[in-house]
């Protein structure tokens, strides 16, 4: 490791044991947390003149792009972190990683990544929901028999714009819902698919208990805010009515035995530059053991994320 690369790290926002302790027991209660940090400015900075650049790439080289999308007033992108440095360091952000390390051990990979600027569409008639009540986690993933979804990915949200008004068009949460039966999240298409669809699991008496309007909670903050959601958390998108852009990134993280959801293959470019924890996040080629299990090798890869550093072989170096 450099000198200044560790320099760097010194740098870095950290996480105590308390703040990440806290965080765990409202992901486990509550099936979400907002961090007691914020994304450093000056790489908010860079994140949202990247965006803003590539909007206005958009608009003026490829018009028939802007107005041909059939959501013309949302902009987006999957699986760019490869795209600026600066989605490198979203990436990297450590309090993210800290979380992801208490979570999943050391053998966790980036799963999506992506970004959003929602603009209010002025045609479209006043509506209070832009995208109804779901939960992100439970298509197609493995259920326990009595309907809960495991913990399979962390998600962190980073507003990249202020979120602190009425007509912001943010996030609202049901509060503890992860724990819940999941059968109903979203409806999947196809004979198989019936116990995930809409109306299968649940008779029309337990229906009706289903109870979507108390316990609401409504992601309000700052831009530079970080919030970490449970898979299984249910959630909907209120529509946004203001005149400035909603912009938001979301980085999530899994088992590294987990197939990344909508990276679906590794990343094809140069890793030479790139860190080591950089590569492992992007799914360096690696034997076929080191994507379950692991080994010493593996674990000291991320073990710097970890509490015990020095028992996963003395990585911390007076930072
Ligand atoms: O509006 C948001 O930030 C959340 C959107 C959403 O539900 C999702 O990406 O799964
Ligand atoms: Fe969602």
């Amino acid at each position: 490791m450099g000198s200044s690369i560790r320099m760097k790290q010194c740098d870095e926002i950290s996480l105590n044991d308390e703040q990440r302790d806290q965080c765990l027991t409202e992901l486990s209660e509550d099936g979400f947390s907002v961090l007691p940090v914020t994304l450093p400015e000056e790489l908010l900075d860079r994140i949202v003149h990247y965006i803003d650049t590539y909007i206005d790439r958009v608009r003026n080289y490829e018009p028939n792009l802007a107005s041909s999308s059939e959501a013309r007033y949302v902009y987006m992108r999957d699986t760019m972190v490869e795209d600026d440095p600066a989605w490198r360091e979203l990436m990297m952000f450590k309090p993210a990683l800290q979380l992801c390390h208490d979570v999943f051990g050391p053998m966790f990979h980036l799963s999506q990544d992506m970004w959003r600027v929602y603009y209010a569409d002025p045609r479209v008639p006043r509506q209070s929901v832009l995208e109804g009540w779901h939960s992100d986690g439970p298509r197609v993933l493995p259920i326990l028999e009595d309907g809960r979804c495991p913990l399979y990915f962390l998600r962190f949200g980073y507003l990249l714009a202020d979120a602190t008004e009425d007509d912001d068009g943010t996030v609202e949460y049901i509060r503890g819902s992860h724990k819940k039966p999941c059968f109903d999240a979203r409806a999947l298409p196809g004979q198989r698919n019936r116990r995930l669809g809409n109306d299968t699991f649940y008779t029309p008496e337990e229906q009706s208990q289903l109870d979507f309007e108390t316990d609401r909670i409504t992601l309000r903050g700052k831009a530079g805010t970080v919030f970490v959601l449970h898979n299984a958390v249910w959630h909907r998108t209120l529509a946004h009515h203001a005149n400035r852009a909603r912009a938001i990134s979301y980085f999530q993280y899994s088992l590294t035995m987990l197939r990344p959801l909508r990276r679906q293959t590794p990343y094809a470019g140069d890793m030479s530059h790139l860190s080591s924890e950089e590569r492992w996040l992007l799914g360096e080629p690696r034997p076929g053991e080191s994507w379950i299990e692991g080994g010493p090798h593996d674990w000291i890869r991320m073990g710097r994320f970890g509490r015990d550093i020095d028992s996963l072989g003395g990585l911390r170096q007076g930072c």
